[in-house]
């Protein structure tokens, strides 16, 4: 499962035949000769298939895209309507899941930090180190920007233990341009940066989705060299509490405070779509809309809840999966992923490949023309075939940090599985756990005693995965944020 596609495939080979065809031609030479040269050349190509429509399989061949990820901060995977959400209406992801491909067994990390150092590089967190993401890391960012791409970073960073550690911020981990938070809001207040120097604070959580889209848009209509590719990695502080809506939305939403949140980032990232539409970016834009890990959902943190100020608002729902943000249970990393790329990504598709943020830099690598680095483990694969409809499988497995191992539709979790503090369930039987997602996604039903066997063959493959290169101890488990 982990082979690669050469680098190279979706680039130096991806050339739009159609237009190389036609700018090959001199504007004073035989034309008609010339093209039907062209034309047998093209029948005897490997782009020639048996069958119909060669000439749309000629033109889906991709080229190098821009790439726009869309990242939100513990939203839960039921809080879409495309996912199911009754309560909050949420028409612009809607519209762009049928404009794409919407996933459904798709994994970030469980906590934030974590979450953002494997997106990045492509990298388990017990390797890419989580909020102590080393200067050393080598992000996707990095390497796209060598082939020719522009790269900005706007949101919250959170993975240089929210500290001004020039080395570990954006701009030396490959983003050109950066204006965000370092940190988090847990208690209301966000210290922005632009680049590397302090760049104000604000207490206005309601206005920070605004905030953000504004950043974006301006790097795309004022920063941005229009002759290049980019990458925009817009990292949202909401649904992160403390949440807050502004006041178009407050009150709007069957869903409180938390479902206003939700539409007005629905709102506004439909405003950051209808920008890539009046730049006539869209139809070379691959856009990915996921969130960082599961919902603050738990009884439990709500009552214990501690630093945060009266009248605090969490939730956020995690459909029928088994708790929320912090547990090693589906809702801590099951989320909402959609992409869409205008006749690339098969539209109005639901794809339940498992896929994850892991696989960004591999992917990515693909897409763009890098190779992805050959000095240390990458846990993340090639999903390229998935994207494009190509291939219906994803990844075989996917490893839950320091407490189990996903393979097919057979989950493992160990005895000892980490949970962080507020998403412990108390009544858990520290013994091992099996469950098929396929028969039983809300992880109910322990199937360890009756497939011996399977758990043997997890633990072993867990163990693996633990060992690879660059591994660090995964019960070191930071502090939750
Ligand atoms: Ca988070």
């Amino acid at each position: 499962m982990l082979s690669r596609l050469p680098p190279e495939r979706f680039t130096a080979g991806a050339v739009d035949r159609t237009s190389l065809q036609t700018s090959l031609i001199p504007m004073n030479s035989n034309r008609p000769a010339i093209l039907m040269t062209l034309a047998l050349l093209y029948l005897l190509s490997p782009y020639q298939t048996a069958g119909a429509d060669q000439e749309t399989q000629v033109q889906q061949q991709p080229t190098k895209p821009n790439i726009l990820i869309i990242f939100t901060d513990d939203q839960g995977y039921g809080d879409l309507g495309c996912y199911g959400s009754k309560t909050n209406r949420t028409p612009r992801l809607d519209g762009l899941a049928k404009q794409g491909t919407l996933f459904t067994s798709f994994y970030s990390q469980t906590v934030c930090g974590p979450s953002r150092s494997a997106l990045l590089t492509g990298r388990q967190p017990i390797r890419s180190g989580g909020w102590g993401m080393p200067a050393d890391e080598v992000t996707f960012a990095e390497l796209i920007r060598k082939t020719g791409y522009q790269t900005a970073c706007v949101g919250k960073w959170d993975v240089s233990n929210r500290k001004a550690i020039v080395p570990r911020m954006p701009n030396a981990q490959g983003f050109d341009y950066y204006f965000g938070p370092l940190g988090a809001n847990d208690v209301g207040v966000v210290k922005f940066h632009e680049n590397n120097q302090p760049a104000g604070t604000s207490k206005e959580m309601g206005e920070l989705i605004t905030l953000y889209t504004d950043k974006s848009i301006d790097w795309l209509k004022e920063k941005r060299d229009p002759e290049k590719p980019f990458v925009l990695y817009l990292a949202h502080t909401m649904m992160h509490t403390i949440i807050d809506a502004s006041e178009r939305f407050k009150g709007n939403s069957q869903g409180g405070l938390y479902g206003d949140v939700v539409e007005e980032f629905d709102f506004e990232t439909g405003r950051l779509l209808d920008c890539l539409d009046e730049l006539g970016l869209t139809q070379d834009t691959l856009v990915i809309y996921t969130s960082d890990n599961g919902p603050w959902n738990q009884d439990k943190y709500t009552k214990r809840k501690k630093g945060h100020p009266d009248g605090s608002v969490f939730w956020g729902d995690s459909g029928p999966l088994r708790n929320g943000k912090g547990s090693c249970y589906e809702g801590g990393y099951r989320l909402p992923c959609i992409v869409r790329w205008p006749d690339k990504v098969p539209a109005g598709r639901r794809s339940d490949a498992i896929f994850a943020t892991i696989d960004f830099l591999p992917t990515f690598a693909s897409l763009a023309g890098f190779e992805a680095p050959t000095n240390r483990h990458i846990d993340g694969i090639d999903q390229t075939e998935l994207l494009l409809g190509k291939r219906d499988s994803g990844r075989d497995f996917f490893y839950f940090h320091n407490a189990g191992v996903r393979q097919g539709d057979w989950k493992y979790l160990k005895p000892n599985a980490h949970f962080h503090g507020y998403a412990v369930e108390d009544d858990r039987e520290k013994v091992d756990e099996l469950y098929h997602l396929g028969d039983d996604l809300g992880e109910q039903n322990n199937l360890a005693k009756q497939h011996p066997e399977k758990v043997a063959e997890l633990k072993e493959l867990m163990q693996k995965l633990e060992s690879k290169q660059g591994s660090k101890d995964p019960s070191a488990a930071s502090k939750i944020r």
